[in-house]
């Protein structure tokens, strides 16, 4: 899993409506027939759903574009447009989503989960739709409405079931290079491990995710070395493997190793210290005889293959039993829907209408239409623009933007 990339920058932009039609019946015996403009087709969505076929975050580096197809437009004799079809991106399991600021808006967990990113727009009505008593010849129709769009911030937290966790050189890839299939870098140095590799290791018929983390050193949990990067792959993970060198090369004695990796987990977040974990000695064949005795605990060697099944056993003991408590994965995803309605906000010359409900009100095809301005003005009346303006302190004569239509306030 070389070039793993746990973070990316995601754009989405749902389809655009189409526009009504304006449009008039024409039969060879009616002068000037009813209206018969059909409505434009919603623009498509873009959602985001949890796959776990897709691994990384990587196909969004330099592609981080996904756009939904526009809708088509309204045609005479009612013909409505056709709408955009959904955009399905698949992002991996466990791909947290935020917008620019930070925030949380999705926590897509697992397979299928899914999070609507931007929606599309409605399509626009056509004038047949706005016939009337009084209005028996609209001669205006709605624009379709503009798609969503935003910047997403995606993260990836690895879902592993096991975490190996240690001081720099610890032998960390060795071993996972020795239960697993993975091919990560391995040297005798410290820092050699700078992305997160995971590995799948069988065990009879149990399959245990397990990931190889950078090493990590003292002050790792105040962003120290790789530090809180690559801690945060630590936190899911359902058990912690702390391996200590016992052929450590600046002497770091075992059980001060652990003391250093438990303290920095547990600045990091307590609850990893309540994690069921195993803390192991590795390098048991060049083990000095010093760290040899004082080290009580389970040991390895990843290059003579002494104690390993013994460690991936118990390592399947312990995921085993941490997913045979967990409840059935439950649907967990935060969805913060768009504010219907609208406010009015001061300007640098007066007042501006912001909301999705009043700047619909306003798109319509023609704004130098009479019967058209008739209609925006009763509807932002309806929808109490008019009561929200007087209460913001709006005078006669004030400006007044919304949408793309400037008009002056009337008391
Ligand atoms: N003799 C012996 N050497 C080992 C054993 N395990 C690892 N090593 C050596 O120790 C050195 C460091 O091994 P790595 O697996 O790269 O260590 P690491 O914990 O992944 O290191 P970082 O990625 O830097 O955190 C390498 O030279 C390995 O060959 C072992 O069981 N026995
Ligand atoms: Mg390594």
């Amino acid at each position: 899993m070389s070039g793993f990339v746990d973070e990316s920058g995601l754009h989405v932009k749902g389809g655009d409506g189409g526009a009504g039609a304006v449009s008039f019946r024409r039969e060879a015996h009616v002068a000037k027939g009813g209206p018969d403009g059909g409505d434009g087709g919603d623009g498509g969505d873009v959602w985001l759903v949890a796959d776990r076929n897709v691994a990384s975050l990587l196909g969004f580096r330099d592609h981080p574009h996904r756009r939904a197809p526009d809708g088509t437009h309204g045609s005479s004799k009612r013909a409505h447009g056709r709408s955009g079809a959904d955009l399905v991106v698949a992002v991996p399991e466990g791909t947290v989503v935020r917008d620019r600021q930070g925030s949380v808006l999705a926590d897509l967990v697992g397979q299928g989960e899914r999070w609507l990113a931007a929606a599309g727009g409605r399509g626009g009505r056509g004038n047949a739709s706005f016939r009337s008593q009084r209005r028996r010849a609209p001669s205006f129709a709605e624009q379709g409405e503009v798609g969503e769009e935003r910047w997403l911030r995606m993260e990836l937290k690895l879902l592993a079931d096991v975490a190996l966790v240690g001081l720099p050189n610890a032998g960390k890839s060795t071993l996972i290079s020795v239960i697993s299939a993975a091919r990560p870098k391995i040297a005798a140095y410290p820092f050699t491990t700078l992305e997160p590799n995971l590995g799948v290791v069988r065990r009879g018929d149990v399959e245990l995710v397990v990931a190889d983390i950078p090493g990590l050193i003292e002050g790792a949990s105040e962003g120290r070395g790789l530090g809180h990067r690559f801690l945060r792959h630590v936190e899911r993970a359902r058990a912690l493997v702390v391996l200590v060198d016992l052929a450590s090369v600046d002497g770091v004695a075992p059980g001060r190793q652990e003391e250093i990796l438990l303290a920095e987990l547990g600045r990091y977040r307590p609850d990893l210290l309540a994690r069921p974990r195993l803390v192991v000695g590795s390098k048991a064949d060049v083990a000095d005889p010093e760290a040899r005795a004082a080290w009580s605990g389970p040991r390895l060697s990843a290059v003579t293959g002494e104690g390993v099944a013994e460690v991936v056993g118990r390592m399947a003991e312990m995921v085993a039993s941490v997913r045979a408590a967990e409840p059935e994965p439950e649907a967990f995803v935060v969805h913060r829907p768009v504010a219907e309605g609208f406010r009015v906000e001061r300007s640098d010359d007066g007042f501006v209408v912001v909301g999705r409900q009043a700047e619909r009100a306003v798109a319509v095809s023609d704004l130098t239409n009479r019967d058209a301005l008739a209609y925006v003005h009763g509807r932002l009346r309806r929808l109490g623009v008019d009561r929200a303006l007087a209460r913001a302190g709006a005078r006669e004569g004030d400006t007044v933007r919304v949408g793309a239509m400037t008009f002056e306030y009337e008391e």
